[in-house]
């Protein structure tokens, strides 16, 4: 199985699982990794998800064998069938989505890494915008993610150059969250994601939501954005049990609705 997935504590993980390519994507992976999102996004037993790579790589990219193959897809079909679905579903399921990123991550396999809500990295791992170096421009989100994450000046850099960033100076630019000791990686990043599945998943959903919008809306907008959403969220219970519990001196139980 290329992708390997399973539930618990209302965690969803998912792990790529193309190890001897370095977890690299051929089009089986990438509709599987497609189907296990819709069940992340539809399934309300599900309230945070966790994306890691299985072995020492997290994702280097599109399988460039299958790429070239004769008998395999386009690269206009690889990029709008595979990649941008995937990225459109890792924004569009309203809850969290983090990212352990366990080794390196290149190509499509770092901009679907950052296109995550939060990225932790083992202090091994290293991100490289790869595309340049095979003549191809950066997709899978990496034009708009990583200049909003980074700067202009840096992702221009990064993406002309295919510069191999290491894990704590992906920190230090704004690229991800946290960098973990290689052997804490998926222990912490998994603590993280099962404390978020504790929270008020709606909340948080529609939190994502408003960080989605103010991608490109102006500020009027923007403010209209969270009087809705705010609205929406005072409606859901975890709200009046979060208040509850505040005032009664104990701790909420969250459910998520
Ligand atoms: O159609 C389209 O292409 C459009 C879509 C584009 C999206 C993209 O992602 S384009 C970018 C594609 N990815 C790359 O260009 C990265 C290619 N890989 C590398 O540069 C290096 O493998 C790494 C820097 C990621 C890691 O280097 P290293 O030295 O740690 O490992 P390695 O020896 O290069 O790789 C180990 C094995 O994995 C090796 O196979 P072998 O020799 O053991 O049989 C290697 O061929 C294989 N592998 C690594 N990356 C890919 C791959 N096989 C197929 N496709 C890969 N992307």
């Amino acid at each position: 199985m290329t992708i390997q997935f399973e539930i618990s504590e209302n965690v969803a993980q998912i792990r790529l699982n193309r190890p001897d390519v370095l977890n690299s994507f051929n089009k089986e992976m990438a509709l599987a990794f497609q189907k296990v999102l819709d069940q992340c996004d539809k399934d309300p037993e599900i309230r945070a998800v966790h994306i890691t790579g299985m072995g020492r790589a997290f994702c280097a990219g599109q399988d460039l064998a299958e790429a070239i193959a004769t008998d395999g897809p386009s690269l206009q079909d690889i990029v709008k069938d595979h990649y941008n679905p995937i990225i459109a579903r890792i924004r569009g399921i309203e809850k969290p989505v983090i990212c352990a990123v366990n080794g390196v991550a290149a190509g499509a396999g770092a901009n679907i890494a950052i296109a995550c809500d939060i990225v932790f990295a083992a202090e091994s791992a290293s991100f490289i915008q790869a595309f340049s170096k095979i003549g191809l421009i950066p997709d899978s989100g990496g034009t708009f993610f990583l200049p909003r994450l980074i700067g202009l000046q840096r992702a221009t850099a990064l993406m002309m150059l295919g510069d191999k960033v290491k894990a704590q100076d992906a920190l230090s630019m704004g690229m991800i969250y946290r960098v973990c000791a290689d052997d804490q990686l998926q222990d912490e990043s998994l603590k993280i994601a099962r404390q978020l599945a504790k929270m008020p998943t709606r909340g948080l959903g529609y939190t994502k939501r408003a960080l989605n919008l103010s991608m490109f809306n102006n500020l009027d907008d923007q403010l209209d954005v969270e009087e809705d959403l705010q609205t929406k969220s005072a409606a859901t219970y975890d709200y009046k049990e979060g208040v509850n519990a505040f005032l009664e001196k104990r701790t909420p139980l969250f459910k998520g609705e």
